[in-house]
């Protein structure tokens, strides 16, 4: 009896602790749980701290990564064979140069003033030939007027530029940029030719909080326009952003009525300061060169805004392009956030693509 009780005793006690075992493996591993989620949680926020304090550099490195992988691959393959800087190296460059959309007449001015430097600096390495080709490079996009000048009250920005470029995007950077630097900005949704083109702004002005003025879809665009100069007037406001409808140049049009609505604004504001930002869209490559001669012969540009640099290996294009027309960049878009827009630095973006 004695002995049967002993067992049932045992017994018990052995299943108490298995019972007590399985619950502490039970504890550790919930805990265990825990600390992963709590790692991963900080690894989130971490890296989403990273994206809003990234500087300007790391943006356009990142945005430019394909453009300056397409350049580094060539570029690694011609120094990989390195020897000596002579003709051979410079016509192997200026060959890439020429494959990345620099065009033919900028790359060649960029090599010419590279021999040159070559010769008179005795540079003889690698990393030195590469840092003077960084500096030709930034010397081409350097050119006078990059800064925004508005400095009327109010000032025009009127953006213009083919379909889907990133205009109306780019309104939206800007404009929130702008604000934040005190300006008290107004919209005017001048595109109204595509149903949802009014709506699109509105978000972007509510994102950006700033005013808007719209009219119904189909209106005539000189006329938003002009409304909204009226009311930057009576408000005080610093600056007008005037969306447009994009259009092709082969549109005569749309050409047209672009014509009209600068005609408004040089007749109701011709004291004021004026910007006519024709913005490109990186990914199409040579294409924008055409854009350019296109628009220039319709609105006196005074600067060029190159977005979606952040998907594409052509952002070389635009090298060219300030070469040839002697118009600045002034911001360049890395994204879809209204963050995403940063006023162009020549440095840095050679630095980024070479
Ligand atoms: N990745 C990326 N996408 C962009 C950038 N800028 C604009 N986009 C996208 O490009 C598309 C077209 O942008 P919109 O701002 O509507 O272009 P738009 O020139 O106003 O177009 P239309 O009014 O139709 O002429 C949208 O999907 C934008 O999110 C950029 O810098 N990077
Ligand atoms: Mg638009």
């Amino acid at each position: 009896m004695l002995e049967k009780v002993i067992n049932i005793y045992f017994y018990y006690i052995s299943k108490l602790k298995q019972k007590t075992s399985f619950k502490i493996a039970c504890f550790f591993v919930l805990k265990l749980l825990e600390n992963l989620v709590k790692c991963v949680r900080i690894v989130l926020l971490i890296k989403m701290q990273r994206r809003y304090t990234m500087s300007f550099f790391e943006k356009l490195k990142n945005g430019l990564s394909k453009t300056k992988n397409s350049f580094d691959e060539k570029m690694n393959n011609i120094f990989s064979t390195f020897r000596k800087v002579d003709e051979e190296l410079l016509d192997e460059l200026e060959e890439v140069l020429i494959m990345s959309d620099i065009g033919m007449d900028t790359s060649v001015k960029i090599i010419e003033n590279l021999r040159l430097r070559i010769k008179k600096e005795k540079i003889e390495d690698s990393e030195n030939v590469k840092q003077a080709l960084r500096e030709e490079i930034s010397k081409i996009l350097d050119i006078d007027n990059k800064e925004l000048k508005l400095q009327t009250k109010p000032s025009v920005i009127l953006v213009v530029g083919v379909n889907g470029v990133g205009k109306t995007t780019s309104i939206g950077k800007i404009a929130n940029r702008l604000k934040k630097d005190g300006k008290k900005v107004i919209l005017a949704a001048a595109d109204t030719f595509r149903a949802a083109a009014v709506e699109q702004l509105d978000i972007w002005a509510k994102r950006a909080n700033c005013e808007i003025v719209k009219k119904d879809e189909g209106s005539d665009p000189a006329s938003v326009v002009f409304d909204a100069i009226k009311v930057a007037k009576e408000e005080n406001a610093d600056i007008l952003i005037c969306d447009t409808a994009g259009r092709l140049h082969n549109k005569k049009y749309l050409m047209d009525e672009l014509y009209k609505i600068q005609k408004v604004i040089e007749k109701e504001l011709p004291q004021a300061d004026k910007e006519v930002l024709l913005v490109l869209d990186a990914t199409t490559g040579q294409n924008a060169i055409a854009q350019v001669k296109a628009f220039k012969e319709t609105a006196p540009i005074t600067g060029l805004v190159l977005t979606k640099l952040d998907g594409t290996a052509k952002g070389g294009v635009v090298i060219g392009i300030v070469n040839e027309n002697k118009i600045p960049v002034k911001f360049i878009g890395v994204g879809e956030q209204i963050e995403d827009m940063e006023i162009f630095n020549s440095e840095d973006f050679a630095k980024a693509i070479i």
